[in-house]
């Protein structure tokens, strides 16, 4: 018996899932324009397929498993559970208008002509905040539709915010913030119930690990406990005497977030060379 997972067989989130499922020790040999792979050493079958057709396929059981972007998952609305947060394939779903244009608030757009993909989660959005503007839908190419006369505004997905600059348009309101997250069946098996939350320890482990720093420092002696109590560590610092007497080498974890106030805090304290290196797996 394999878990099965469905994957974007090309595009952003392609290369990054392949990754997710390397780095979680599964190696897949992605045959190109495949459908199919089966991992070499977890019993995982990966499907490789557009990822607007995701959400129905786990729904079905067809997969049992999968990852598309937050965005795609809300504008499909299928009977699927969220698993897990992925952090890659960051993005917002934002309503932009021409640059030229004035705009003050989200009740402007009334009676405008917007353009969109996402249909669904616009016509939402825009139901809660009151405004009745009209919504055309269209499948690509939206960032075009002011420039030809298609639509007054569009509400597309924005990462640098390049595509709409070259083309003459400025970001109003964001409508939805999303990243890449991994769906599940509702009605899985014992045994895949089992195999996912294997899957799913092994995704947690990479990201408490890319959350956190390994550092080390040399520190005198007579300041370990200030240091210390700066630097709480998994359980707690482990020091190591240096061959210099009075002087030790202190080992701990850091949050990535805590990570500069923590070293002012260090060198403050008298810490010196101090190393910070990634951590690759962290079990906590
Ligand atoms: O063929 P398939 O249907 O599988 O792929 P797709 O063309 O529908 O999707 P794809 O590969 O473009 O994107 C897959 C997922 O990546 C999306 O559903 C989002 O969750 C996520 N993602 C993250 C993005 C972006 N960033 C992004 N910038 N998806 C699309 N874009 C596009 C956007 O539509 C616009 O055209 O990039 C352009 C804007 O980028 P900037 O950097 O110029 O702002
Ligand atoms: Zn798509």
């Amino acid at each position: 018996m394999k878990l099965k997972i469905a994957i974007q067989k090309s595009g952003r989130l392609s290369e990054e899932s392949i990754r997710l499922l390397r780095d979680c020790g599964i190696e897949i040999s992605n045959g190109l324009n495949k459908l199919k792979a089966e991992a070499a050493n977890f019993p995982l079958e990966v499907f490789f397929l557009r990822d607007d057709d995701i959400p129905q396929y786990i729904e079905d059981g067809v997969a049992d498993i999968g990852i598309v972007g937050e965005n795609v998952l809300l504008e499909k609305n299928k009977n699927v559970r969220t698993i897990e947060k992925l952090g890659f394939g960051k993005c917002r779903l934002s309503i932009a208008i021409p640059r030229d244009k004035p705009f003050n608030s989200i009740k402007d757009l009334t009676k405008l002509k917007i353009a969109t993909s996402y249909s669904s989660i616009l016509s939402q959005y825009l139901k809660k905040k009151k405004v009745k503007a009209e919504i055309h839908e269209i499948s690509g190419s939206v960032e075009i539709a002011p420039g030809i006369g298609l639509a007054d505004a569009i509400c597309d997905l924005v990462s640098s915010g390049s595509t709409l600059l070259s083309n003459g348009l400025k970001e109003v309101e964001v409508v939805l913030r999303s990243e890449a997250v991994l769906l599940s069946n509702k009605n899985l098996s014992k045994e895949k119930k089992e195999l996912l939350s294997k899957l799913l320890f092994r995704i947690k482990a990479l990201r408490s690990a890319k959350n956190n720093k390994y550092i080390l420092l040399n520190a005198p002696n007579k300041k370990l406990k200030q240091i210390c109590n700066i630097l709480p560590g998994m359980k707690s610092p482990t020091i190591l005497p240096l061959a210099e007497k009075g002087w030790s080498s202190v080992h701990s974890v850091v949050k990535e977030d805590q990570f500069w106030e923590i070293i002012e805090k260090l060198k403050e304290n008298g810490a010196q060379g101090i190393l910070v290196v990634p951590i690759e797996k962290m079990i906590v």
